[in-house]
């Protein structure tokens, strides 16, 4: 079917619309601001726009806690706004995918108000309630993510509710029939409204057993999900890529091989995690091990070589940014950002470029955690000082790793506040907009974003890119993650430094002489491998062999 084809060829753009672009002074981005935006997306030449959340939502968590999945929330606009969206997209050539979050609602959903009612209603068996332990505390000792135990107390049934996020988030119980049946007609509303498919929010997160405290990768959790394809998007030209924060390559044949009728691919985390500290997480940041990394990146790129898809990311909503996290935001920012854009687009699979990547936009350090928004950096500032983790300490676990680093308002030009808004923006924009925004890569031919439209353009011409195998080379060199992408009898040479260092690098005596076409480089264009290469710092280029 052409879209079976189709989203192996697209590139999937993040919109995160809180911080996109405000188009009525509230400093807080809305649907009308991505509509005036389009056209700057189309000549970007992205194919899928995946939007975070839009639906009602107190904004707990930014509107990962839904209060209804039917309507969106007033600040960021109406639904009739959400359908000239979707038609205006289509227009350009463009799908949209929405943001699925149902392994949790808000608090503030009919449905958990109904619960709440009594423990009779028809609706308190859609979340997961437990009577105290004989302590009379929580059933488990299950932490939340955002900091606290995973139960909160409801007085007036005495019984405990499970939340593994906020205590806003209340859990939602997949185990019941009647659950899986209303998301299912959700999305088929949703479906019939022309949208493109769905990202599926933590969907590893649904098979869970709160009494064995097994989260991920529940006993039901498969049969859930082709249950799903099965009773909506199975049967509709869709892309869904799930969030699964838990996939092994194994797990990702089981979600994504075409016969298991399940998602298209998923997201896996496992090259973010490789900076993660064992105790301390995210908090505690670890330095790049490149070596690593190119094991993660080939073990993953090998196990779904037959079967299966790859999404490629380097960041999203909750993660620091891609030139800040992967290459150099300071003196090499631009050749990194190039050479990080190279990388991803010439590996297999579907390339996502979350809002800002394009134009090389950096972490933030504000000066005080009073700066930052996100409840899970606030929430967990508060718990590990309380702990006795120091200011200082918790600020660089921020700085490295804090979600709002991707959340600071996109850069549009060198205006207050980035030209995001006329108002006060809901957070504050990064200092570096006055140099780093869309206005001044527009106007200079040799920027990332240029680069950006390069690498999405070839896609759409080079079938090698999409098809092409993946063969690693240069597999134990430090500095340099290389590899050759083969079809048809055609052979691309894709070779980053992913270091501020030079490199001298001796070519394979087989490659040696080789001599083709420079696809793409953030450097002077080489059109013939040598007996040895001279890399720059950071440089990065893919040479289509003759
Ligand atoms: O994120 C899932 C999730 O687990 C991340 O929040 C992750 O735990 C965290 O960033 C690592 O510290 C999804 C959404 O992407 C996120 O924005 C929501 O906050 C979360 O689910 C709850 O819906
Ligand atoms: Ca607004």
């Amino acid at each position: 079917r052409k879209t079976a084809e189709a989203w192996k060829e697209a590139v999937v753009y993040q919109v995160y619309p809180r911080s996109f672009m405000d188009s009525n002074g509230d400093g807080i981005g809305d649907l009308a601001g991505i509509i005036g935006k389009l056209d700057y997306l189309q000549q970007l030449g992205v194919n899928l726009l995946w939007l975070s959340p839009v639906y009602r939502s107190p904004m707990d968590d930014n509107g990962y806690d839904i209060s209804s999945y039917e309507d969106i929330a007033e600040v960021f606009g109406t639904l009739q706004e959400m359908e000239r969206l979707i038609a205006e997209a289509k227009v350009r050539d463009m799908g949209i995918l929405m943001d699925l979050v149902v392994n949790h609602t808000s608090d503030e959903h009919p449905w958990f108000l109904e619960a709440l009612k009594s423990t009779n209603s028809p609706y308190r068996d859609f979340y997961i309630w437990r009577k105290p332990a004989a302590d009379g505390g929580p059933p488990n000792d299950f932490r939340s993510y955002f900091g606290g135990s995973g139960w909160t107390f409801d007085i007036a049934s005495g019984e405990y509710y499970f939340h593994q996020f906020s205590k806003r988030q209340p859990d939602l119980n997949w185990d019941n029939p009647q659950v899986r049946e209303e998301v299912h007609a959700m999305m088929n509303r949703w479906l019939d409204k022309g949208i493109s498919g769905f990202r599926m929010d933590v969907i590893d997160l649904i098979g869970k057993d709160v009494d064995r405290q097994v989260m991920v990768n529940g006993k039901n959790l498969h049969q859930f999900i082709h249950q799903m394809n099965r009773a909506t998007f199975g049967h509709r030209d869709c892309v869904t890529v799930g969030e699964t924060w838990s996939a092994t390559p194994e797990d990702a044949l089981l979600y994504s091989a075409e016969q298991r009728e399940e998602l298209s691919m998923v997201f896996q985390f496992e090259h973010i995690k490789l900076f993660w500290d064992e105790h301390d997480g995210k908090w505690c940041n670890k330095p790049f091990n490149l070596l690593r990394f190119k094991e993660v990146i080939d073990k993953w790129q090998r196990a779904l070589a037959h079967q299966g898809w790859n999404s490629l990311f380097w960041s999203n909503h909750d993660l620091p940014r891609a030139v800040s996290r992967f290459g150099d935001d300071g003196r090499y920012r631009v050749a990194s950002a190039k050479m990080l854009a190279t990388a991803l687009h010439c590996l297999k699979g579907t390339p996502y470029i979350y809002q800002g990547e394009e134009i090389g936009m950096t972490n933030v350090r504000f000066a005080s955690i009073d700066d930052y928004r996100d409840i899970e950096s606030l929430n967990l500032y508060r718990e590990r000082t309380e702990a006795g983790v120091s200011d200082a300490q918790m600020m660089e676990g921020i700085y490295a790793n804090g979600r709002d680093n991707a959340r600071t308002p996109m850069q549009w030009d060198n205006s207050p506040h980035a030209g995001f808004t006329q108002g006060t923006p809901w957070i504050a924009a990064n200092p570096n907009y006055q140099q780093v925004n869309v206005a001044a890569a527009l106007a200079c031919p040799d920027s990332i974003f240029f680069h950006y439209q390069k690498l999405v353009a070839l896609r759409k011409k080079l079938p090698l890119l999409v098809h092409g195998d993946f063969q690693q080379i240069f597999a134990d060199h430090p500095q340099v993650f290389g590899w050759l992408r083969r079809f048809n009898g055609q052979t691309l040479v894709v070779i980053n430094n992913f270091t501020p260092e030079p490199v001298t690098l001796d070519v394979p005596e087989a490659m040696q002489g080789k001599q083709g076409t420079c696809l793409i480089t953030n450097s002077s264009p080489r059109v013939r491998l040598p007996a040895s290469l001279e890399l720059q710092p950071f440089e990065s280029f893919a040479l289509l062999l003759e």
